[in-house]
């Protein structure tokens, strides 16, 4: 190989890394989506979600990363499989941390309903939230908009407000997306209160964070509420890629859960986190759609070929790329 060529290939290793590594990410969700999605409309939660950790695993152990979990299917005593502190990867590669969701809304699944995804993001070691399966309240909006017009600690009236009049329209033509949950019947009440319309979501608050970064396309200007904790890392990684706006607070109720917390490197339980305190340095994200969605279509099982949608982000360039796949080795797709 001649100089030229040579200094031509010279990609700093952990760019190159990321770039290879960011297909290797798609055939990840890929994977669990499919084996989660043989088991879609099936009614039961705890199969589908099996099947997805089990691909999602198999598939991660095989990439040339030295990995570690960092948001998974739980703490190390109640989850054998992607519990948070487990090595994945083949050992040989750089050393990164990893946040999966295998299955980001069971229920979704097993009622095949709207929405659910298989999701992970991927960082330099360090760069991740160590988030406990905790609460947390989040705020989130998309890119185009001046740095802090929105806040968790405003009310949803300000921040509805604010936002209506960075986007140059009346709050009435702000769409925001909440959890149908009894916890926020004030929240609901009082988006209302300002002419807003709310979209009511059963589960998958992944998805519905990340429709704030297409408003356009999803109609959703604005997600309010409480949802998991690891969700909220997972959606602060794929926000940061795109240059949205997000913040959070862990719900540390209980003396259990900060002690728990600050087992975790959690020092104060009563912390703002910014998109970028939850997700920093160089992140990849990917997410295969399970049922079809807002953001994603659900995985199509034909004769010949099975087909899937990913969207993979990665921060260093801000690329979003939407990977439609056809898979020839149904093999592969088994559910073991
Ligand atoms: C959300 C949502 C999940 O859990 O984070 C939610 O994204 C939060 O917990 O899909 P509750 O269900 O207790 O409100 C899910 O709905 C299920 O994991």
């Amino acid at each position: 190989m001649s100089d030229r060529n040579a200094s031509e290939l010279t990609i700093p290793t952990g760019q190159l890394i990321e770039r290879v590594l960011s297909m290797e990410l798609v055939r990840v969700t890929e994977r669990a989506a499919v084996c989660a999605a043989r088991l879609r409309g099936h009614g039961d939660e705890k199969a589908a979600d099996q099947a997805a950790v089990d691909a999602m695993r198999r598939e991660l152990n095989r990439l040339p990363i030295d990995g570690e979990i960092v948001i998974g299917e739980g703490e190390r005593d109640e989850a054998p499989m992607l519990f948070i502190g487990e090595k994945v990867g083949n050992g040989t590669g750089p050393k990164v941390h990893i946040a999966v969701d295998p299955l980001e809304g069971t229920t979704l699944c097993a009622k095949d309903m709207p929405g659910a995804i298989a999701v992970m993001a991927m960082a330099e070691a360090g760069k991740l939230l160590y988030a406990p399966d905790v609460y947390m309240n989040k705020i989130a909006i998309g890119p185009g908009y001046a740095k802090g017009i929105i806040d968790l600690d405003a009310s949803p009236a300000d921040n509805i407000n604010a936002l209506a009049k960075a986007k140059g329209c009346k709050p009435h033509e702000i769409a925001a997306l909440i959890m149908d949950r009894p916890r926020h019947a004030a929240l609901i009440e009082a988006v209302r209160k300002t002419g807003a319309s709310i979209r009511l979501i059963t589960d998958g608050d992944v998805a519905g964070v990340i429709f704030t970064t297409q408003a356009e396309k999803t109609g959703i200007d604005i997600y309010l509420g409480i949802g998991g904790a690891p969700e909220g890392v997972l959606a602060a990684a794929a926000l940061r890629c795109v240059g949205g706006q997000m913040q959070g607070r862990l719900i540390l109720d209980t003396e259990e859960k900060r002690v728990r917390a600050h087992g975790m490197g959690v020092l104060d339980p009563n912390k703002k986190y910014d998109m970028s305190e939850m997700a920093s340095g160089d992140v990849i994200v990917a997410a295969t759609g399970v049922t079809d969605g807002g953001m994603l279509a659900g995985v199509r099982f034909g004769r010949e070929v099975i087909e899937t949608e990913t969207l993979v982000y990665r921060s260093t360039t801000g690329t979003v790329r939407r990977i439609y796949g056809e898979h020839r080795e149904f093999g592969k797709f088994d559910v073991r």
